[in-house]
């Protein structure tokens, strides 16, 4: 897969790429990530890249020519018509392991991320063909929100994990939270490790793991539950914990 960022901040993504799983599967060549400053796609001797809001207000909207040029010099190099052109915006749609799902099956991404008071609408209308946000808080600008979404989309593409680390075992994989992880030592200050899963018998540990799993999803994330498919045992182990 490739991810073209198009951003006026290309610095930003260095960091956060060349410590994690992303950089790992560059490296195997599973993924390329490219992030593109808007700012060389601009005309005038100044590399202008924003201008004051329409009908007035305070601060600078990105202006639409570089971000679109910015878009078709990608869209030619890779000679990819009709790839997802994802604008990060506040408004956009929430985010989510099955929208990263989605995405993942593309063999070629392109991430606008916008600054300052946003993005000319017209990039909305006229360029994206999805604008997803990150959840409902303020940030700066949206390359935090590309960041996440290309972390969450680069680990579901095969090869990315190995087995032991499979996405299948996610939380969120399968609608539910995660049960409690432990590793050595056995007794730290006193706590120890649940006792059953010291006992080497593995249905046992599936067993408890899975109760982990429904009661933790139950009393912290109930919403989850309405996606999920509970057997009437797990669903007693709901009704036995309230
Ligand atoms: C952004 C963002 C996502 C999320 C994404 C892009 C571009 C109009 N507002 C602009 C005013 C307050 C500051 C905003 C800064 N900004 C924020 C996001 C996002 N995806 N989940 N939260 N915030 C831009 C400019």
């Amino acid at each position: 897969m490739r991810i073209d960022i198009l951003c006026l901040f290309p610095e930003m993504f260095v960091s956060p790429f060349a410590h994690s799983i992303v950089r790992r599967a560059e490296e195997r060549g599973l993924v390329e990530v490219i992030s593109h400053n808007i700012r060389d796609f601009a005309h005038d001797r100044h590399a202008t890249v924003d201008d004051y809001p329409y009908g007035g207000g305070a601060g600078m909207v990105l202006k639409p020519e570089p971000v679109f040029e910015a878009a078709e010099y990608v869209r030619h190099s890779t000679r990819s018509s009709d790839s997802p052109v994802v604008l990060l915006t506040p408004g956009g749609r929430l985010f989510s392991q099955g929208i990263a799902a989605e995405l993942s099956a593309h063999s070629h991404l392109t991430l606008i991320c916008g600054h300052y008071e946003g993005v000319d609408e017209r990039v909305a209308e006229h360029l994206a063909t999805d604008e997803l946000s990150i959840g409902d808080y303020v940030l700066t600008g949206g390359e935090l929100a590309a960041m996440v979404v290309v972390d969450a989309v680069v680990r579901l593409l095969p090869g990315v994990l190995g087995c032991h680390e499979s996405a299948a075992d996610d939380s969120h994989a399968d609608g539910l939270l995660e049960y409690p992880q432990y590793t050595r030592p056995e007794e730290f200050r006193g706590w120890r490790v649940p006792p059953v899963l010291l006992s080497g018998n593995h249905a046992e540990i599936a067993a408890w793991r899975r109760r982990q799993s429904v009661l933790k999803t139950a009393a912290r994330r109930p919403d989850l539950l309405n996606n999920v498919t509970l057997s009437d045992k797990e669903r007693a182990w709901i009704l036995e914990s309230l």
